[in-house]
């Protein structure tokens, strides 16, 4: 482009004048590129406006482009004209270029400055083509995109976590997963289905995993041979979406490609027992904790050189609220449950669906519940319901594992938990 006239719009990230010449870096969604001025060359009055711009401020500039050694990006705009689009106030609340690392909190409630550095960008534009991939795969194996109401009349994952709303003359729900639509869907004869949408959970701890409001992967499918069908899948998807989104980021953003490389595969199968064996907690039946957790992720990375993994089997005392899990026929201790794990932590769980009414109702009323409360996804299993199974899988633990974040709130462009409504 070299000698070209062009007009680039974006972020004033800082201006420096070394007396006979002056450097801006304007900002855009593609990079910060260098607009040179020269002494002699252009028009004074350009230098005395930069001068007075805060940075942040929004400008146009026109120019002619030069070829330049000395630039990032190889090339200099030399300026004809500037126009101020839009004056930031100063000071800024956060820094974008600040070496110096912010607290999360005060990024966060300056999220849009926040959003501004490339590197915070970067998981976005991760995030994008992970989701991308995901579809892709998903599609590529026969499942149908749906979207299941987030307005319910009662939960799925546990009264604990319910967020509960005025709704108009009653009481509703906010969706902790689209667990029920989807297996509604089954009886509907839709055969394979998935939805990625959020969820919401009123998750009262403060943990680096946990968000109340996340986006859930969901797929379920009909006719499938027990539980190793829907590992099959779920793994398949998940291989699949990081090769789709590594071809899809390799030219523009490779430092991010290179993130995606395809981990080994198959991954390890473990039980749950095994698990607890090697915890030296044999045969407890309590769920695994965070810390227990990730000693399995150590584990399973030093002796299997494994980051994904399922771990099977899990009990029935685990999955006791879960009634939609179906409990093994030879063995109803156990469930065809599982989780897939990625160092240490759960990304996705599920498993064989109970899909006989009668076994149904007899989980219902051991989590508690009264089988009459859920007239409407009992009916999908009175008038012929299909085997199915399936997953739910938590796209930011996703994003968080894979861009190396240590909070997931970092995976989401405006998190929310139980202490920040805003921005
Ligand atoms: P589960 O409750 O295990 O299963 O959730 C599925 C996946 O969703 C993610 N996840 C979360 N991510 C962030 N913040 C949270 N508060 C949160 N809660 C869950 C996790 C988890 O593995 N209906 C079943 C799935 C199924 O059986 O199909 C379910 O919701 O990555």
């Amino acid at each position: 482009m070299d000698g070209e006239t062009v007009r680039i719009g974006g972020h004033l990230e800082d201006y420096r004048s070394l007396g006979g010449v002056a450097f801006a870096l304007i900002r855009d969604g593609s990079g910060t590129s260098q607009v040179t001025l020269k002494k002699g060359a252009s028009d004074p009055a350009l230098f005395d406006l930069f001068a007075s711009l805060p940075r942040e401020s929004v400008v146009s500039v026109e120019g002619t482009v030069a070829r330049s050694t000395k630039a990032n990006r190889g090339v200099e705009l030399l300026p004809t004209g500037v126009e101020v689009l839009s004056r930031s106030e100063t000071p800024l609340p956060l820094g974008v270029v600040d070496k110096v690392p912010a607290e999360l909190d005060t990024r966060f409630n300056h999220r849009v400055i926040d959003l501004r550095k490339p590197e915070v960008r970067g998981v976005f534009v991760l995030r994008s083509a992970l989701l991308a991939g995901l579809r892709r795969a998903l599609g590529d194996l026969g499942f149908l995109e749906v979207e299941t109401p987030k307005i319910l009349r009662q939960g799925a994952e546990g009264g604990a976590t319910l967020f509960a709303l005025d709704y108009f003359d009653t009481r509703a729900f906010l969706a902790q997963s689209p667990q029920l639509y989807k297996q509604m869907l089954m009886s509907a004869g839709f055969e394979r289905v998935f939805e990625i949408a959020p969820a919401f959970r009123a998750e009262p701890s403060d943990t680096v995993r946990h968000l109340t409001e996340f986006t859930s992967l969901d797929a379920e499918m009909a006719y499938i041979d027990g539980a190793e069908t829907v590992r099959e899948v779920l793994e398949t998807v998940v291989l699949a979406a990081l090769r789709h989104a590594t071809d899809h980021l390799a030219v523009r953003y490779p430092e991010l490609a290179e993130r995606l490389k395809p981990p080994p595969h198959p991954f390890p199968r473990v039980t749950f027992a095994d698990c607890e064996a090697k915890l030296g907690r044999p045969g407890s039946g309590r769920d695994l904790g965070t810390e227990e957790e990730k000693r399995i992720g150590e584990w399973m990375r030093e002796e299997r050189g494994a980051p994904y993994y399922f771990i099977t089997d899990y009990p029935t005392s685990v999955k006791a609220q879960t009634f939609y899990a179906q409990r093994s026929d030879s063995d109803p201790s156990l469930t065809g449950y599982f989780d897939l794990e990625l160092d240490g932590t759960e990304i996705a769980s599920g498993g064989p669906r109970e899909h006989r009414l009668d076994h149904l109702d007899v989980n219902l009323r051991s989590a508690g519940l009264d089988p009459g409360a859920f007239a409407s996804y009992r009916e999908a299993f009175r008038f012929g319901m299909p085997p199915h199974g399936g997953f739910g899988f938590g796209v930011d633990r996703l994003v968080q594992k894979i861009a190396g974040l240590p909070n997931i709130r970092e995976a989401r462009l405006f998190p929310r938990d139980r202490y920040r409504l805003e921005p």
